[in-house]
């Protein structure tokens, strides 16, 4: 990364990462290296990244081709889903055009669903995921899926994984997430370094660089460039911190993010897939590869196991160490998972002292207005 450049300038080139991301998407293609798209992080992505491919988020952001999608889902669905599903039929997502393999999960009813038509006109693996992390049942059949994906890739991409590809693997994906970690524990600085935007845009950014080695470097050189600034005494004035918890929040679901920062509050930590869902636990680099993978992805605290004590848990911590003021749980439009869930996290966060909202919203930028009114009330109270 050119050291000269300003925090702005760097910050803007990770927002950039996802449009430039489809050329070098073509360039991949074009030197024959395979594409496998997600749509989770349970996803374990070094089985991929062992084969020598490149992994790519598929969850879509944006209304614009949800209409387009009403016309084969159900209109009261998740705009996660809807989105994706819309993107995918339209031929409108450059990174869903060039994957070769899409590798689903039996997450949410709606994803597991939508697989089902995706799988119409691509190649489309489901990994059975289990509904609980408790008991070695469910150990198993992770671990048998993790298996059963590296077969299937093997098979489709006509190579062989072996344990030490895997190894590699791990190695190099947690390095990426070490310096994502690095990165977004800034946030527990207090007075804040960065804005909660700052945070989103380099995370969801970082997942849209392909050259991995490239991407640790310029992660790890803009931590440091803001801990520089920082010690320099360069501050953003004291506010209140806030945590958000629930779906992912990339994209248009990024509105939230917008609104607390308008209202007067910084967003200062994350507990959701976009940040610290997929990054905070690494793989234990000294275990059997597959049981390692297991461990770590089946420990995701998604709503969509039960019961999901492990987001219960990271949620302490991070209220401590991000020394939080409020916590805003966005569930996206029938999200039953997070839905139901959010009573649970309320008694939670309030029985540790802590202010709690629910909201609930859409892909589309038409309910701003009452948005920022929530939200604006939930801060003044802080
Ligand atoms: S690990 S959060 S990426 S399932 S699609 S569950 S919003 S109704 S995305 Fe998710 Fe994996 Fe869990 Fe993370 Fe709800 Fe929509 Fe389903 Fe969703």
């Amino acid at each position: 990364m050119d050291i000269k450049k300003e925090l702005p300038e760097i910050f803007s080139s990770f927002s950039e990462a996802r449009k430039n991301g489809f050329i070098k998407a073509k360039e991949l293609k074009e030197k024959n290296r395979p594409l496998v798209g997600t749509f989770c992080s349970y996803m374990p992505q070094e089985i991929a990244m062992a084969a020598g491919a490149a992994v790519v988020s598929l969850c879509s952001t944006s209304d614009e081709t949800i209409e387009e999608a009403e016309n084969y889902l159900p209109k009261n669905l998740c705009p996660l889903i809807k989105s994706s599903y819309g993107f995918a039929k339209t031929d409108k997502c450059p990174y869903f055009y060039f994957s070769d393999l899409i590798v689903g999960e039996t997450t949410c009813d709606g994803k597991k669903k939508m697989y089902e038509y995706l799988g119409e006109f691509k190649p489309v693996h489901v990994m059975q995921l289990p509904n609980t992390q408790i008991g070695e049942n469910s150990f198993k059949l992770w671990k048998d899926e993790i298996i059963r994906l590296k077969e299937k890739i093997e098979d489709m991409f006509d190579i062989e994984i072996k344990g030490e590809d895997i190894k590699q693997a791990i190695l190099l994906k947690n390095r990426e997430r070490q310096a994502i970690k690095d990165f977004y524990s800034l946030g527990k600085l207090k007075p804040s370094a960065l804005t909660g935007m700052d945070i989103l845009n380099v995370v969801n950014g970082a997942t849209f660089k392909f050259n991995k080695e490239e991407s640790i470097d310029e992660i790890s050189d803009l931590t440091e460039k803001i801990i520089k600034s920082y010690k320099e005494g360069k501050r953003l004035p004291e506010k209140p911190r806030i945590l958000i918890t629930g779906c992912p929040i990339g994209g248009a679901a990024d509105k939230v993010v917008k609104a607390v920062e308008k209202n007067g509050a910084y967003v200062v930590a994350f507990e959701n897939c976009t940040v610290s869902k997929a990054n905070e636990l690494l793989v234990d680099e000294n275990k059997d590869v597959f049981d390692a993978l297991t461990e770590k992805y089946l420990a995701i605290g998604c709503s969509c196991m039960t019961p999901n004590k492990n987001r219960l848990e990271t949620l302490k911590n991070m209220m401590r160490e991000y020394k939080v003021d409020g916590v805003i749980d966005v569930i996206l439009q029938a999200c039953h998972t997070y839905a139901v869930e959010s009573f649970s996290i309320k008694r939670f966060v309030n029985s540790n002292g802590i202010p709690y909202i629910p909201v609930e919203i859409d892909y589309s930028q038409s309910n701003l207005g009452q948005l920022n009114t929530r939200i604006g009330a939930f801060i003044e109270m802080l």
